[in-house]
């Protein structure tokens, strides 16, 4: 105790004491007020250790000044800011579940905004640890209990202890990787930088990148976006005469297959179709299908397939366009072009938590009015797996948001069950269902799960008939992106009675196929099985003309899949491209005929580079457009600019009835179509969780990006 005492009079002695108690402030918020979905020891471990470095790295700074009177307001002012910050962000967390960019707190996001008035009711008893340490230090040294020591440390010392501190924050950063491989790079929520590197950390690299976009963006003028225009025009594909308005007026349901890949439609295992319920409206007289579709995601997986579908425009080349650029960029997307052109009201219906993937902030650029998170359901108990709500509770919980809302509706249901490692508790397994044996668990626990997405379906699309809602919708159907990654295809080949031996590269891009279909019930019976090769970039133009909505003013990437223009050259995020006759990987030809190498010449050679540059040069002015805001710079005609300011998701269920009740009669929910009545009973669902009551624990974490696959 004596010593401690003494410590407090020596420069390096108060410092190590400030360093403890600002690592024991920010344990105690990790613990205390953030939720981040510790999984295991060694992640714990990162967290315990990772305030040091900066906290080390920041006070250290005051030992570089001689004089007293410089180095302790130093000292005392970085012990300040860095316990504000943490204050600041604890505050913001409980009202957002989020941590404070740089944008916010500079005021120049528009969607992640600051602090509202009632944060004092976001004040908490135990905050006096925030603050105790600072009024009992000042004190101290009001009554002269700190003595100020007059004794400079040496810059030779100081110069080690920023040595020590950057030595400690290598080594958390090593082992970051090691949890967590491309952590920086891969950008996907703001909780795992601060679980891995600490708050400081989070906050410098959140500012690096904040200056880097900012650049980009400053630099960037109106004649950029004029090339881009030109290209997207002269690529512009005219609507199919036959197929425009086919579903003019009718609600959207856009199925989000999570990790759904093309193999398992028709799929037999053990003499039993994997998904018939998928399957039936497949082959249904009124879908149109497509199976030479392929997902076109990076690094940004589900967030980037969101993003293709609803923008018409690709994902970066590295991490997330979410994550890095959905809280402040320009979108003329689905959800608004579909309200300003025809009245669409729009949701999105998701069982895991806003933040991830920037949902919460991206989807206001995008101009959706309603989201409904995890925050929305009871995920307790065994409700929810790592990625979120079981799909049959999410479709059944769902339902007393949907019928709530006005027609028609865009309404988006983003699964989870299915998304890899596929885990599926045994209460959810069907047991007239037997899965194959191929050695791999990720491959045999799949079909499984996709099983289970099946079922889901048919219990969502059995209530649909019930509440009148089947026959004046459309239903756009896809996958998302591979589920089954290229270092497990070989134990796949098996399954899919292929061998192993001379698999290929070639045949790894025959299985980047995923699911569409447009399902348009009573629509005359013209659907069927289209071979046309298309990406999920094609799906906005396509979708806005079965709902006689022209694309022509929009910069859109994508064509119509159902147009006699349509370009089918599909891009992948890394270059590699597929022709219906053609695979391109890392500039290698493979015929898709026979599987095999070859080396083009003639005229084949010649359209096959004219099609490698289209492809480069699209990906680039895509990357253009977003990255440097210019969609800023373009007004389609008639379009307003998405007021993301003006939407909060936290009171949705209330603003919908609102409007209920202010259209009185004129109000076309299916409630109040019903006659005020609620259609929740019409739900059947066999998921025993259903009615299991709710416990404590809940089983939604922060999962680990690695189990994606990768
Ligand atoms: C998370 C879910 C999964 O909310 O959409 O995302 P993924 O790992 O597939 O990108
Ligand atoms: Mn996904």
């Amino acid at each position: 105790m004596k010593k401690l005492i003494r410590l407090k009079d020596t420069r390096i002695g108060l410092m190590t004491i400030l360093v403890v108690l600002f690592w024991l402030k920010t344990l105690f918020a990790y613990f205390m007020d953030f939720n981040l979905g510790i999984e295991n020891v060694f992640q714990f471990l990162i967290l315990l250790i990772n305030p040091l470095a900066t906290t080390l790295l920041t006070l250290g700074i005051a030992l570089y000044f001689k004089r007293s009177r410089f180095f302790y307001p130093v000292l005392g002012a970085i012990h300040l800011i860095n316990s504000f910050l943490l204050y600041l962000n604890v505050i913001y967390y409980r009202e957002f579940t989020d941590f404070m960019t740089v944008a916010t707190m500079t005021g120049y996001s528009k969607v992640n905004q600051g602090l509202s008035g009632s944060s004092l009711a976001l004040t908490n008893l135990h905050d006096v640890f925030y603050w105790l340490d600072i009024v009992i230090i000042i004190l101290l040294m009001l009554f002269r209990k700190i003595h100020f020591d007059p004794r400079a440390v040496n810059h030779r010392l100081a110069f080690s202890i920023t040595s020590i501190a950057i030595l400690i924050f290598g080594v958390n950063l090593s082992l970051a990787e090691m949890s967590r491989p491309q952590l920086l790079t891969r950008t996907f929520d703001r909780t795992y930088l601060v679980k891995y590197l600490g708050l400081d950390s989070f906050t410098v690299y959140d500012a690096l990148k904040t200056t880097q976009t900012d650049h980009l963006r400053k630099t960037a003028t109106k004649s950029e976006l004029e090339k881009v225009k030109a290209f997207t025009d002269s690529h512009y594909a005219s609507p199919n005469k036959s197929m425009f308005g086919v579903a003019k007026g009718r609600n959207v349901f856009v199925i989000h297959l999570e990790s759904f890949q093309q193999f398992l439609i028709d799929k037999k295992v053990n003499g039993q179709e994997v998904t018939p319920f998928l399957n039936s409206i497949y082959h249904g007289s009124n879908t149109y299908a497509f199976d030479n579709f392929f997902h076109q995601v990076g690094q940004g997986k589900t967030s980037d397939a969101e993003n293709l579908l609803e923008t018409s425009t690709y994902g970066l080349s590295q991490g997330s366009l979410f994550a890095t650029l959905g809280s402040d960029n320009t979108f003329q997307a689905a959800p608004a072009i579909l309200n300003q052109r025809a009245g669409y009201t729009s949701a999105v219906f998701h069982g895991n938590v806003a933040s991830f993937w920037n949902r919460n902030n991206t989807y206001k650029n995008l101009g959706y009015q309603y989201f409904f998170d995890a925050s929305y359901y009871d995920t307790s108990g065994d409700k929810a797996t790592g990625y979120g709500l079981k799909d049959k509770l999410l479709f059944k919980d769902s339902v007393q948001y949907l019928q709530r809302l006005q027609q028609p509706f865009y309404a988006k249901f983003i699964t989870v069950t299915n998304h890899f490692p596929y885990d599926l508790d045994d209460e959810d397994k069907d047991s007239s269902f037997t899965t194959v044996d191929t050695g791999s668990d990720s491959v045999d626990s799949y079909f499984e799960t996709a099983h289970y997405l099946d079922q889901s379906l048919e219990e969502f699309f059995t209530y649909l008939k019930k509440a009148g809602l089947y026959d004046n919708s459309m239903f756009v159907i896809y996958g998302d992106h591979y589920g089954i990654s290229d270092t497990e295809n070989k134990k796949l080949a098996t399954a899919l009675g292929k061998s192993s031996d001379d698999w290929t590269s070639f045949d790894d891009t025959q299985l980047q196929r995923v699911p569409l279909m447009f399902l348009i019930p009573n629509s005359g019976g013209n659907g069927g099985i289209s071979h046309t090769y298309g990406g999920e970039v094609d799906v906005l133009p396509t979708m806005m003309h079965l709902l006689g909505i022209s694309s022509k003013r929009y910069i859109q990437f994508g064509t119509d899949l159902f147009s006699s223009d349509h370009d089918q050259v599909v891009a992948f995020r890394n270059k590699d491209f597929i022709t219906p006759n053609y695979t391109s990987i890392s500039g290698v030809i493979y015929d898709n005929s026979t599987g095999k190498k070859i080396t083009p010449t003639g005229k084949v050679k010649a359209e096959l580079e004219a099609d490698q540059e289209k492809v480069s040069k699209e990906l680039s002015l895509s990357d253009s457009l977003n990255t440097k805001n210019l969609l800023r710079f373009y007004t389609p005609k008639a379009f307003k600019a998405v007021d993301a300011t003006s939407y909060n998701y936290s009171d949705g269920l209330d603003k919908a009835i609102s409007i209920e009740k202010k259209l009185g009669s004129k109000s076309t929910s299916v409630y109040s179509e019903n006659n005020n009545k609620s259609t929740v009973d019409e739900y059947f669902t066999d998921a025993p969780e259903a009615t299991s009551a709710s416990t404590d624990s809940n089983r939604i974490k922060i999962t680990n990006p690695d189990d994606s696959g990768n």
